[in-house]
């Protein structure tokens, strides 16, 4: 038997069990010799009320799942770190960014937002992208989206947002949906909401993987400095794999696949070291331009044009640990954009201060207690020393009779900071105004950015947003619900409205039929602030666009090819693809008509990791037929037309060698091939190194959407 030494030895052995080489014990740690059955009498016998083993089993089976979050339940989450690269003690004196070098232990959290904890990865949606800093002054939480803006300008709507983007109500359909009628309902009727829809009908709501988005902080926050001098910022996360989409079609198909996509990409590629890594940036505005754009820097529907503010680097995140225990550590992780630490502060972002209050009321409700702080995913590494006490699960066993301040009983313990000794304080703003229920004016425009995103947009990517808009309002019923949106997207631009009205057989209305902010309802549109069209100073920026993004990178790292093999096929050929892709930190996947040994023309063997029942392109980034002798077995397999259909369709790479290349000729989408389509790769002679460099080039481009017809043209 274990005899506690410290408190130190006894508190490990709570927190920390990994099961292994232990006896079977209750909860209360008796050692269970009969785990298998309940105590009856006699063997046929009714089971008897006093087996307090069963009873305790059953009662903590009952009560496992908690209240998954209200908002952003389904997600997946990992350790890692935060090192500062440039380090900006002039602006702020956060001690996580003041020195080079400097790291500090984070715990970052990818989400969905509509649908439930069992949902899948791969809705059209914004992603959420939590990340809570460990730092030596507290606890830091950067609780950001994949996208800088926001639908609502003022916290009182997210209720009323997320009641009708959820399920809806009499039938809990659908789910993890946008495409229906209460969400567009809602949306029709309010213009504030058009800059964030043109993101979430963007490909940037379906990624590739979580490791590949950018993160945003949205509202405006402050950074303060040593001499309580204070800047306006927005936080960005720069992604080192380049910011990369799905295809609508291909995200549908995989939801159906594998609804795990993206919690496995996570996890694998942190398993196989292939750690995400993000850099922090900052886009920093001095008080004195508060008022200098032509949109407000409070107003969360706005992002500040990297062309007026260009983004600074200050640190880099790398998530190299996998959580030990889903629940609790991601599912117990309890963000809240009001944990911060001196040196960062709020701005009056109005939608900022509505969650303020929000997430820690939330946490009560799902965590159960006041003390969701304890639980050791949420814990402080800076001490905690407080006069709160008790609660429900309680851990801290206070000692002592003080627990009130000022106290002369505990020599004044615990006792208030001063600034200089790391005391919080908040900027010393000056507000000087009436109490009010109205919108600032500044707050009118709502088309001006929506429209910057997009004309920032590549044709191919405008394309898309007429596409997702044809889906999401195609699936609503209520026709004039349609409409009112068509009129929406018509002071965005109106081919864009035509081309969506076209699949929708609808008609775009006139101009200006805009009920917003007030309560109007439809029938009456008078008496609310009148929409503006600011038009941005900026008319284009790249960044705004994942193909034109400056994020971008030519790497595949941790991309995964497909290798479609059968029996006689080329020895040389598999081992040059799967040689060349894992000097790039790819990797290649055989695919055979079944799985186990695989025969080769060397009389050797490959192992099929995946058949095509097990398999399907849309879990892959690319595919490669090498040449062999049991093509003509290939050939007359129908799942195989159907993994090159989906893979020429969802603009992936497409490569295959010697008379491999003809089983393209015969696949449906053959006749389509153009010369100019750099992502076919074909030779008929036997792959090789060069055609495996040529084969990993394209890939690099990561899709060639311009073989889909363009619906924007
Ligand atoms: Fe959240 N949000 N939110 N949100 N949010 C929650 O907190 C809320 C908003 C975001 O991985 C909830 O612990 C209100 C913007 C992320 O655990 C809840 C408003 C942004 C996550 C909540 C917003 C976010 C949440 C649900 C408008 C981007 C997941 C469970 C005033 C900057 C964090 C929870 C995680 C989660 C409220 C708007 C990001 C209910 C009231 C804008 C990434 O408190």
């Amino acid at each position: 038997m274990k005899n506690f030494q410290d408190e130190k030895q006894r508190d490990l052995s709570i927190n920390k069990s990994d099961g292994t080489n232990k006896f079977l014990t209750t909860d209360q740690g008796l050692r269970i010799n009969d785990d298998n059955n309940s105590l009856k009498a006699g063997e046929r016998g009714p089971s008897l009320l006093e087996d307090f083993i069963l009873r305790e089993k059953i009662t903590h089976f009952d009560h496992e799942r908690i209240p998954e979050r209200i908002v952003h339940a389904r997600g997946s989450g990992a350790h890692g770190f935060f090192e500062v690269t440039n380090p900006i003690p002039e602006l702020t004196k956060a001690g996580f960014l003041k020195e080079k070098g400097l790291k500090t232990p984070v715990f970052a959290r990818f989400s969905t937002v509509a649908g439930s904890r069992g949902s899948t990865d791969l809705a059209r949606d914004a992603r959420g992208f939590a990340v809570k800093f460990y730092t030596q002054e507290g606890i830091y939480d950067l609780v950001a989206n994949n996208i800088p803006v926001f639908f609502i300008q003022d916290a009182a709507k997210f209720p009323d947002l997320i009641h009708a983007v959820k399920p809806e109500p009499h039938n809990e359909i659908p789910q993890a949906a946008s495409a229906h009628d209460t969400f567009w309902d809602f949306i029709s009727l309010m213009p504030e909401s058009m800059h964030m829809i043109m993101w979430v009908m963007s490909d940037r709501a379906i990624p590739r993987s979580y490791r590949m988005m950018e993160g945003f902080g949205v509202h405006t926050f402050r950074l303060i400095n040593e001499q309580e001098e204070s800047v306006f910022v927005k936080f960005h996360w720069k992604p080192k794999l380049g910011t990369h989409a799905v295809a609508w079609d291909e995200a549908q198909k995989i939801s159906g696949k594998n609804p795990d996509f993206h919690r496995e990409d996570l996890w694998e590629a942190i398993e196989t070291g292939n750690f995400p890594e993000w850099e922090l940036g900052v886009q920093v505005i001095p008080a004195e331009d508060e008022n200098k754009y032509e949109f407000d820097l409070l107003d969360p529907t706005k992002l500040v044009p990297e062309e007026l503010v260009p983004v600074t680097i200050v640190g880099r995140m790398v998530l190299n640990k996998n959580p030990d225990n889903f629940f609790a550590e991601t599912e117990q992780i309890a963000f809240h954009p009001g944990h911060i630490v001196p040196g960062i502060d709020f701005s009056n972002d109005p939608l900022l201060q509505g969650r303020l209050f929000s997430y820690t009321d939330t946490q009560l409700s799902r965590l159960g207690s006041p003390n969701f702080h304890e639980i050791p995913i949420n814990r402080s590494v800076a001490p905690v020393h407080n006069n709160q006490r008790d609660g429900h699960m309680r851990q801290e066993i206070n000692k002592g009779r003080v627990s009130y301040h000022p106290n002369s009983l505990g020599g004044g313990c615990p006792y208030q900071a001063q600034i200089e000794q790391g005391g919080f304080s908040s900027f010393n703003e000056r507000v000087d105004a009436h109490k009010v229920r109205e919108r600032s004016e500044s707050f009118n425009d709502h088309f001006g950015q929506a429209k910057l995103f997009f004309n920032s947009q590549t044709p191919e990517e405008k394309s898309h947003i007429v596409k997702a808009l044809r889906f999401e309002l195609g699936k609503v019923e209520t026709t004039a619900i349609r409409v009112r949106v068509l009129g929406l997207l018509s002071q965005i631009d109106t081919t864009l409205a035509e081309k969506v009205a076209l699949g929708l057989g609808a008609t775009v209305p006139p101009i200006l039929e805009t009920p917003i902010n007030k309560g109007v309802s439809p029938e009456n549109e008078g008496g609310s602030q009148e929409p503006q069209t600011i038009e941005s100073s900026v008319s284009a920026s790249e960044a705004l666009s994942m193909i034109t993004n400056p994020t971008n990178s030519p790497t595949i790292a941790s991309r995964k090819v497909a290798i479609i093999c059968s029996d006689g096929v080329s020895e040389a050929a598999v081992l040059n693809i799967k040689r060349a892709l894992k000097k790039e930190d790819a990797k290649g996947c055989i695919i055979a008509p079944h799985l186990g040994s695989i025969v080769t023309d060397a009389d050797g063997a490959v192992a099929a990791e995946f058949s095509f029942l097990t398999a399907s392109s849309v879990l892959f980034d690319a595919v490669y037929i090498p040449h062999g002798l049991g093509l003509n077995a290939l050939a007359e397999n129908d799942d195989l037309f159907e993994f090159l259909n989906d893979a020429y369709k969802h603009c992936k790479v497409i490569g295959a060698d010697g008379e491999a290349s003809e089983i393209l000729s015969s696949a449906p989408f053959a006749s389509k091939i153009t010369n100019d389509d750099e992502g076919i790769i074909l030779t008929s002679e036997a792959a090789t190194e060069g055609f495996a460099q040529d084969f990993i080039t394209a890939m690099t481009k990561h899709r060639f959407w311009q073989r889909e017809p363009n619906l924007y043209n």
